[in-house]
């Protein structure tokens, strides 16, 4: 049987809902054969990020090398980077093996606070990422952090994506989740010609962990399937949006979205 194959290159959630723990579900529940690249282990719960144990830059390359020389992928996602140098490592190798459908979540900071990625990571984000990507799907602080700008309105919102689309990623997705706090969540999106907002309503619950990973994870096993980039990304709001409605009641501090919600959704078990 032959089927579409997906990479993550990301960070381990011991706990879970996050990282390649989400990427490799969600993949699963698109019907995409997952595959993982580890750059890092966290040990982590719902009450946040205990420690980060990075896997070596040989470890990485070797990992991208096996994937590499046997197992094309149809799409990847990068998720927690952990360091310029790794960025730079995992580009390379893009490059070398000529990866297409690309989708780069840029990763910085988890939901406590934790950092994943350090300052002196951006430079080779936007110079060695970016210009990789075919979708990048940051939250507002992402897109703050990467374009210098302060977004607090919709027009600086748009000028981001500008930004963003300029240092080469073909479409951007800049998230809504962190702006404000209404009734409704609007994603925008710009493919260089046109921008357009997705929006959704507002789920109050603090059951989020992992919604960052899960959608650009969603969004990489349609673009795996040949979605084009626009219906990859709609078709991956739906899913995670449903993800968060029935977010999980684990641990004390922020469960993780529901992976198999849809699923569950589509089969009547709701
Ligand atoms: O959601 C960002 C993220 C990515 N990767 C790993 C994480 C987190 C957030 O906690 O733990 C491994």
């Amino acid at each position: 049987m032959k089927v579409s194959k997906a990479l993550t290159i990301a960070g381990s959630d011991s706990g879970g809902g996050a990282g390649i723990q989400a990427d490799l579900k969600t993949f699963q529940e698109f019907g995409v054969y997952g595959m993982s690249v580890l750059t890092a282990v966290t040990a982590q719960n719902t009450t946040g990020v205990q420690g980060v144990f990075p896997v070596s830059v040989e470890g990485l390359e070797a990992q991208l090398e096996s994937i590499g020389t046997d197992l094309t992928p149809d799409a990847i996602k990068t998720g927690m980077l952990f360091s310029g140098e790794y960025i730079e490592r995992t580009a390379y190798i893009i490059n070398k093996f000529a990866w297409k459908n690309v989708v780069v979540d840029p990763v910085m900071i988890a939901k406590g606070g934790a950092t994943l990625l350090g300052e002196e990571a951006l430079y080779a984000m936007k110079t060695c990422m970016l210009p990789l990507a075919k979708i990048v799907t940051p939250n507002i602080p992402e897109a703050e952090a990467l374009t210098g700008i302060t977004i607090n309105c919709a027009e600086a919102r748009e000028e981001a994506a500008r930004i963003l689309f300029d240092l080469g990623a073909d479409h951007v997705v800049v998230k809504g989740g962190h702006f404000g706090n209404g009734e409704l969540v609007s994603d925008l999106v710009f493919n260089g010609i046109e921008m357009f907002e997705l929006v959704e309503k507002r789920i109050q619950t603090k059951n989020t962990h992992g919604t960052g990973c899960t959608f650009s994870a969603a969004v990489a096993a349609e673009l795996a399937y040949g979605k084009k980039a626009e219906s990859a990304i709609v078709n991956a709001k739906k899913y995670i949006q449903t993800a968060i409605e029935h977010g999980i009641d684990v641990g004390s501090g922020h469960g993780p979205v529901n992976h198999f919600a849809y699923r569950r959704i589509a089969h009547e078990q709701y």
